[in-house]
């Protein structure tokens, strides 16, 4: 390791560099730290997991790598979901001075497997790691790098590189999802029909004992705002707006309403310019309190994920909130809810635990996410579960990712009974409540007869596009899955089928029309799912390399 003061690199921003992911295949198990129940799937991995062939699956490309490309003038190549091949094939067809590596926790054996290629085919590329993988205490025992960063890489980067660490910073054009695949039909990829997603900041001040993304940009009372203002991100987004044709933007922002004066500010612009915005969101039940439900669905917000702990808990982001009206207040509204849950805090017992998940599920969200209470390195939580020495001494950091087994002594819960709690979480949560997509189908339709006539267009034209989707592909959806969930659940299925009546009776040609003629294909392309998925099948993200500034590179060696 070098000392601690950072030098520049010699050639600057003249330093040609490789931002590389970690190496696939990801879902299956192996030594470098892939795990089969890891997927590199946002929903399939922790949230609808229970879902069989209704499980939304889809990608998410490496953001932070694509936020540091696009913010350094130096010639940049990304490689993002490489296999090991490819990762070689890079480092010996280029040469790169700087070879960045980004990583999690879960992630270090690929990271040191990563490091040792790097040494070995380009020996003189300089190594920089970064990613919340460097907040593993003694990781520059685990690894050979050169550089380990921890927090924000984008001003380290530039600050490497001899640049502005503090000019502007510019954000790329994201496509949030990608190949994504639902009751066995993998969707178009046309341009404009996918969120953008948006990075406003990292971090979050509220401090959580166990939240990673918090510790990682400071913890408590501090994150790193890459927009500051409401007028600085209307830009952004008008400029991604136009660029990827989209409406609709998935706001990465651990606690985006948290920001009220940008987010209102925000609003303002919108109604100023007419424009009719979808905005996902994550927020806390405190924040999002912070507004009125006519404040939110003018602002766009038609999707939030929102943390449940238990009511028993004593986070700061739920005082005073009554999570289970709230949740059902903002669906009225046409907002979709995602929660997430906890299992096995402080105060859950064997005896309580099933009560506790019951009345979690019992709120009914659109998505439930649930996982274990996991002390992962640099959080206060694992520093009190250290001090205290609770935290299990054989457990590989592959394995801590909360959706396996505990990775410390829980005063009452048993590592064993963690997985079998949490799996009987998801299991219960899709059998009473049916699959997400239902539920999400359901929202829409709440959404939409309350606010179709209201005076606002930019609000009438949101809910109007939901529902032309509701009345077509979902209303063929929901006719599959009342048939199918009779086998899971009788109540729901009939729940199912009246939802589908009401859909009727807003659009009663089309939704008909479209759950006779797509239904039937839909239903063959979902039996033919669950049987893929019986055999083992699992899906994978592809290989993307994207290089930037590197006609220059090539003319300034
Ligand atoms: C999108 C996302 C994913 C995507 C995958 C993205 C990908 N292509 O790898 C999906 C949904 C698949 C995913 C999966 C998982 N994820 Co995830 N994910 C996120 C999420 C929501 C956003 C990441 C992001 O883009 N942030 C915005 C960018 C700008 O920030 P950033 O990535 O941290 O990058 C900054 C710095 O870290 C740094 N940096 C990053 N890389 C590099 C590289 C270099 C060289 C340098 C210098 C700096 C640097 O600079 C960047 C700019 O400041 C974060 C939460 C969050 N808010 O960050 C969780 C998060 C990263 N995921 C997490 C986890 C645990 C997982 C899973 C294990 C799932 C699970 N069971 O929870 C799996 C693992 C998958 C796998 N097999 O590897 C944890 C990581 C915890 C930890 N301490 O390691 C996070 C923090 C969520 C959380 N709070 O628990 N995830
Ligand atoms: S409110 Fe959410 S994002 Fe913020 S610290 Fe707590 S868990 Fe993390």
């Amino acid at each position: 390791m070098k000392p601690t003061q950072l030098e520049t690199h010699p050639k600057g921003s003249r330093a040609r560099i490789l931002l590389s992911s970690v190496f696939g295949p990801y879902a299956q198990d192996d030594k470098f730290g892939s795990r089969a129940i890891n997927p590199m799937e946002l929903y399939h991995n922790q949230v609808t997991r229970a879902q069989g062939s209704f499980s939304l699956r889809m990608f998410h490309r490496s953001w932070g790598i694509m936020m540091i490309q696009e913010n350094i003038s130096a010639p940049c190549s990304v490689l993002d979901f490489p296999t090991r091949e490819a990762f070689a094939r890079e480092l010996t067809t280029n040469h790169y001075d700087i070879v960045g590596i980004s990583g999690i926790i879960v992630n270090v054996g690929k990271v040191r497997e990563m490091c040792r290629m790097v040494r070995e085919l380009s020996p003189d590329s300089t190594i920089v790691v970064g990613g919340h993988v460097a907040a593993i205490p003694g990781v520059e025992t685990m690894i050979d790098a050169d550089h380990i960063v921890r927090g924000e890489g984008i001003s380290w980067m530039r600050r490497y590189l001899g640049e502005d660490e503090s000019a502007p910073i510019r954000h790329p054009n994201i496509v949030s999802g990608l190949r994504t695949r639902i009751m066995g039909m993998l969707l178009p990829e046309r341009k404009g029909g996918t969120a953008a997603t948006i990075i406003p900041s990292v971090g979050c001040p509220m401090g959580c004992n166990f939240c990673t993304t918090s510790a990682f940009f400071g913890g408590k009372g501090k994150f790193v705002n890459f927009y500051e203002t409401g007028d600085e991100l209307f830009e952004v987004m008008c400029r991604i707006e136009a660029e990827l044709k989209v409406h609709s933007f998935f706001v990465m922002d651990e606690n985006f309403l948290l920001h009220r004066t940008r987010a209102m500010r925000l609003l303002e612009l919108m109604k100023q310019a007419g424009k009719s915005w979808e905005l996902s969101v994550f927020a806390s039940a405190n924040a999002i309190r912070k507004y009125t439900m006519l404040e939110l669905v003018e602002l766009g917000v038609s999707w939030v994920w929102m943390g449940l702990e238990s009511p028993r808990s004593s986070y700061s982001k739920l005082q005073g909130n009554n999570v289970g009206q709230l949740t059902r207040e903002l669906r009225e509204h046409g907002i979709r809810v995602q929660g997430s849950t906890i299992i096995g805090l402080e105060h859950h017992t064997p005896d309580n635990i099933a009560e506790e998940i019951e009345s979690a599920i019992a709120y009914q969200t659109d998505f439930h996410q649930f996982m274990l209470y996991t002390p992962v390195p640099g959080t206060p939580l694992y520093q009190e579960m250290s001090d205290q020495g609770r935290m299990l001494p054989d457990v590989d950091f592959a394995d801590v990712h909360g959706q396996f087994k505990f990775n410390f002594r829980h005063a009452a819960i048993s590592r064993e009974d963690s997985k079998r709690f949490l799996d009987w979480a998801f299991w219960r949560d899709f059998e009473r409540n049916g699959p997400s997509l239902y539920r999400m189908c359901q929202t829409i339709l709440l959404g939409w007869r309350r606010y179709k006539n209201h005076p606002d267009a930019r609000v009438r034209e949101r809910f109007a596009r939901e529902v032309k989707k509701l009345s077509s592909a979902y209303n063929a959806a929901l006719w599959v899955m009342e048939r199918e969930f009779k086998k899971v659940n009788r109540t729901v299925s009939e729940r199912i089928h009246k939802l589908r009546r009401e859909v009727q009776k807003e659009s009663p040609v089309i939704a008909r029309l479209t759950a006779a003629s797509l239904g039937p294909i839909l239903l063959w392309s979902t039996r033919r799912e669950e049987n893929r998925l019986a055999k083992g099948r699992t899906y994978e993200p592809p290989t993307f390399l994207e290089r930037r500034n590197w006609v220059v590179a090539t003319e300034t060696p």
